[in-house]
């Protein structure tokens, strides 16, 4: 079964469909980026602040001009753009797109990956809860897009002509294998460094492969946790609601795991502006549920 059947299997309505497809179509071209754009730095900031890879750059691009052109959505956010893109005459869907995370592995030929909320509607500040579907696209040794539309996580792989259904109603393993500690040791709130003192006494291994998706993916495979925590220094983290925090959350929520601000559920975020940030512990529910417990003590 490929991707366009499982949507219609599964009756997902046709703006949805639409843009799922859109990434899918997507992929190959964006793959391609890799080897024709030179990794230097493109001299130009995102809204953080960071230097942007010329990468970044040429992606935010790439995917903007054939989205608005597409008409399949009316209102865009990417992590590269200062504002709200509307598009004038689009389908009322609101995405949130990181359009290269990781961006910086192009440095070691290491994994990146593209993420998409969706949204009904034209506004992309809506809580988490609100998403219709989320999905990333995956560029690792074989290209891969993981997507849920509120019935399950599906897992599709690239053959070099469509996406193919690898795995459906995929879970979180019951037993974590896996911790990601985000951010620096040293910044981390006391809380925390207690947390990730006990997980360092079990038999669960770090990982960190600076590419959230990537890091999301190794959850989905072998369970266990992924942070990007508070810090003395940033009590919002590093990584945008809008793009990514929303998105993997209700991945990872379909999976049947859980994504915390370290307070709450991160899907029940209402962000107040495009580019706002939050901490982010996202996998197996009691880990999770751990993390919040030792914040709060
Ligand atoms: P880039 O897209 O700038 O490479 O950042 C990747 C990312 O947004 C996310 O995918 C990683 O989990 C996180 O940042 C890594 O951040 P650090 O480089 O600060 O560890």
């Amino acid at each position: 079964m490929n991707l366009t059947q499982k949507l219609a299997a599964d009756k997902v309505e046709k703006g949805v469909a639409d843009i799922i497809t859109f990434f899918a179509d997507l992929a190959p071209t964006l793959r391609g980026g890799f080897l024709t754009q030179v990794p230097e730095i493109a001299g130009t900031s995102n809204v953080y602040g960071e230097e942007q890879m010329k990468l970044d750059v040429w992606a935010d691009k790439t995917i903007l001009e054939k989205l608005v052109a597409s008409k399949r959505v009316c209102a865009i956010f990417t992590e590269e753009q200062p504002e709200i893109v509307k598009v004038a005459g689009g389908a009322k869907y609101a995405v949130c797109i990181d359009p290269m995370d990781g961006s910086s592995n192009i440095k070691t030929n290491l994994a990146m990956g593209t993420i998409v909320a969706i949204f009904g509607g034209s506004d992309a500040l809506a809580p988490g809860k609100e998403q219709k579907a989320a999905l990333y696209l995956l560029f690792g040794p074989v290209t891969t897009m993981v997507a849920t539309w509120g019935k399950g996580v599906n897992e599709f792989i690239f053959d070099g002509k469509q996406f193919l259904l690898r795995a459906e109603g995929i879970r979180l393993p019951e037993k974590p294998a896996v911790y990601v500690p985000g951010g620096r040791k040293e910044k981390w709130l006391p809380g925390f460094a207690r947390f990730m003192a006990e997980i360092e006494k079990t038999d669960m291994k770090s990982r960190n492969n600076g590419c959230m998706v990537s890091d999301v993916n190794t959850l989905l495979k072998y369970g266990g946790i992924f942070t990007y925590p508070a810090q003395t220094d940033k009590p919002d983290g590093k990584l945008r609601v809008l793009c990514e925090a929303n998105p993997m959350a209700f991945i990872i929520a379909q999976a049947g795991g859980y994504g915390s601000d370290g307070r709450k559920s991160l899907l029940e975020i209402k962000p107040t502006h495009s580019d706002q940030r939050t901490p982010i512990y996202l996998g197996n529910t009691e880990l999770v549920k751990k993390v919040e417990s030792y914040l709060k003590a």
